[in-house]
Parts: structure tokens; C-alpha cells; sequence
């Protein structure tokens, strides 16, 4: 028997190294997911599903971790699409708003009153305006796979009700990094100030700032109404959606079944969380009352007034946007 013995440690090593070599030819590929708002949110939601659904698709030969809160970026929203197009991170769920410093042509959800309702987005995005945004993200190294929702942006601030641009006058209001906002803020006589997400509710909480604008979910889930914002205004001024994108190289590196799943994952959690966060709207406007915020909705007239305020951004900006985007998006909000 003993004679047996080398064999069989030998066959038991053998057999080792086979289960060492397989599980390393099956080890998970990790892509890296940045966003800005964690899985309390609709925003980091989506992004979680994106990587549910690639997971199972690919039976975990891809695995998508996701980190929230711009940690890849040392909370520097305004640097993920850099980030991205670099490689420094491999993919993101991410906001048209906080691309728009490098990509100009996403700054077209940001003009202040172009966008007035949700069929309009849809077919702005679903149309050739949205092929053309598409086209002007991958010219820039990053793979556009679909698109998801952060929201209409309201307005909300702790000294009063708005319902005129005069009622902005010399109020603080905290912006995101966008140049755009700025020019917006500054025509409706406020005092615009940029600053990142995560600067935002200590800026609030300490007065620094009088007011901010941000969709529904965001009021609702950060606790805005905590940090002293009482006076919102619904005036739908503009929507930031979300595009799931992909570095290029990293794009490259997956081969074409990979890319489907990706893709069709991306398309997927988009439309689930675009329908969930559309859904919740009242829910979340009812929660946001309750807690004693007064809501200011806006009469079609007082609505008009802010229009005007702010067509001198439409002026500058347009250009900078490009004339075809702007006119593909316009013919696709009439004929909606
Ligand atoms: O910073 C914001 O206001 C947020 C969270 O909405 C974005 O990232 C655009």
C-alpha cells in the first residue's frame, strides 16, 4: 500500500493545481463605478442595479463595485468625467451636469426653462439630439451605454417664498461647478456660489449659504428641510438625467458579449430607475410637506416672468452647445 502513497499525494497536488488554475480563469473582472450619490438615492440605485444585472448576466465573471459620494475623486464631482476619460476610473453613473465642464454639448439639459416636462426629455434623449450628445461623450474617450434620471431641480432656500425673479435678489444660492449656473443665478439677480455635493448641507447648516436647487428624491432623502430650507419652488427649470458610461480602453478590453450585457444592463437599470424616481414625485412632495416645508408653485404668468430673466443665458450658451443639438433637441419637444 505504502508504494501507493506518492501517487496519490502527487494526484491529490495535481487535482489542487487544476481546482487553482480553474478558479483563477474564472476570477472576476472588477470595474470600478463612480457616482456622486450613494444607494439611499435613486442616482446610486441605478447604479447598483447596472452592476446586479451585469453580475448575473456574466455569472460573475464581471463584477461592478460601485463607489458613491465622488470618492474617486476626492469629492470633486466636476473631475469624474476627466477621471473617466483618463482611465484614473473605469465607468460611472453619472450627472449631464457635473460633465459638463469638459463635455459643452451636455450643458443643453441645463438651460434655465428649455426642458418643460418628462415627455420632452425623453424626446430630447431618445431622439437625434440625444444621438448627437452620445456621439460628443464617445469623441472624448468614454463609451455613453444609456441613460437614467437625477430629476426636474427645484429650488429651495430659508429666508422665503419665491415666485418672482425678484424674490432671488442677493440670496446666496449654492450651485454645482458649472459654469452655466452661475450665468443662470447671476441674471436672476442672485448670488450664485460653487461647491461640491459634499460641501453643500454644511454650507446650509452653518447659513453660509441661503438656499440651493436640487430634484425632489435629493431634498427628500439628504433631509434638506433639517438644515433650515422651508420655502421650496416647483419650477421645473431644468433636468439633470444620468448617463452610464465606460472608459474606452476598458470598452475595448471586453469582448462583444461582454459589451452586450453592459450596454443592455445599462438600458435596463436606466428605465427602472427613471420610472421609480417618476413615480415617487408626489410621495416624495407629500413627505417633503408634511415635515412644514411651504411648496410655491408657480402660475403660468409668474413661470413666464423667470423665462424671460433667463433668455439671455439661452444667448451665450447655444452656441457653446451647438446650434444642430439645440434644433434637433427643439424639434423633438414640439413634436412630442
Ligand atoms: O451636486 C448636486 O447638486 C447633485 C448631487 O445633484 C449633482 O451631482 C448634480
Amino acid at each position: 500500500m505504502t508504494t501507493y502513497r506518492p501517487l496519490a499525494k502527487l494526484a491529490a497536488a495535481l487535482a489542487g493545481a487544476a481546482v487553482l488554475s480553474a478558479s483563477l480563469s474564472v476570477q472576476a473582472r472588477e470595474i470600478a463605478v463612480s457616482t456622486v450619490l450613494s444607494d439611499a438615492f435613486p442616482w446610486g440605485q441605478a447604479a447598483e442595479k447596472w452592476a446586479e444585472l451585469v453580475e448575473e448576466r456574466t455569472e460573475g465573471r464581471i463584477t461592478m463595485r460601485v463607489y458613491p459620494n465622488s470618492q474617486l475623486v476626492n469629492g470633486d464631482q466636476t473631475r469624474e468625467f476627466s477621471a473617466m476619460r483618463s482611465g484614473l476610473i473605469d465607468a460611472a453613473v453619472g450627472s449631464t451636469i457635473n460633465w459638463s465642464p469638459q463635455v459643452p454639448e451636455l450643458n443643453l439639459f441645463s438651460l434655465p426653462f428649455f426642458l418643460p416636462d418628462e415627455a420632452a426629455v425623453d424626446a430630447v434623449t431618445g431622439g437625434e439630439a440625444g444621438e448627437k450628445i452620445f456621439a460628443a461623450i464617445e469623441s472624448r474617450d468614454v463609451i455613453p451605454l444609456g441613460w437614467g434620471e437625477n430629476g426636474f431641480r427645484q429650488l429651495s432656500n430659508s429666508r422665503g417664498a419665491i415666485d418672482e425673479p425678484q424674490d432671488l435678489e442677493d440670496l446666496k444660492i449654492r450651485v454645482v461647478g458649472s459654469p452655466l449656473f452661475q450665468d443662470t443665478f447671476t441674471a436672476l439677480g442672485a448670488d450664485p456660489t460653487q461647491m461640491s455635493w459634499a460641501d453643500a448641507k454644511p454650507a446650509l447648516t452653518t447659513g453660509a449659504v441661503d438656499g440651493q436647487e436640487n430634484p425632489l428624491s435629493v431634498f427628500d432623502v439628504a433631509r434638506i428641510d433639517q438644515v433650515g430650507q422651508e420655502h421650496l419652488t416647483l419650477w421645473n427649470y431644468m433636468n439633470d438625467p444620468l448617463i452610464f458610461a465606460v472608459n474606452r480602453r476598458v470598452w475595448e478590453s471586453l469582448d462583444e458579449g461582454d459589451q452586450a450585457i453592459l450596454r443592455e444592463a445599462a438600458v435596463e437599470a436606466g428605465e427602472w430607475e427613471m420610472s421609480m424616481t417618476r413615480e415617487e414625485e408626489s410621495e416624495r412632495l407629500a413627505a417633503i410637506q408634511e415635515r412644514g416645508v411651504t411648496v410655491t408653485e408657480l402660475s403660468d404668468a409668474q413661470y413666464q416672468a423667470f423665462v424671460e430673466a433667463t433668455a439671455g443665458v439661452h444667448d451665450e450658451w447655444v452656441p457653446k452647445i451647438g446650434e444642430e443639438i439645440v434644433e434637433a433637441a427643439r424639434a423633438a419637444i414640439e413634436s412630442r
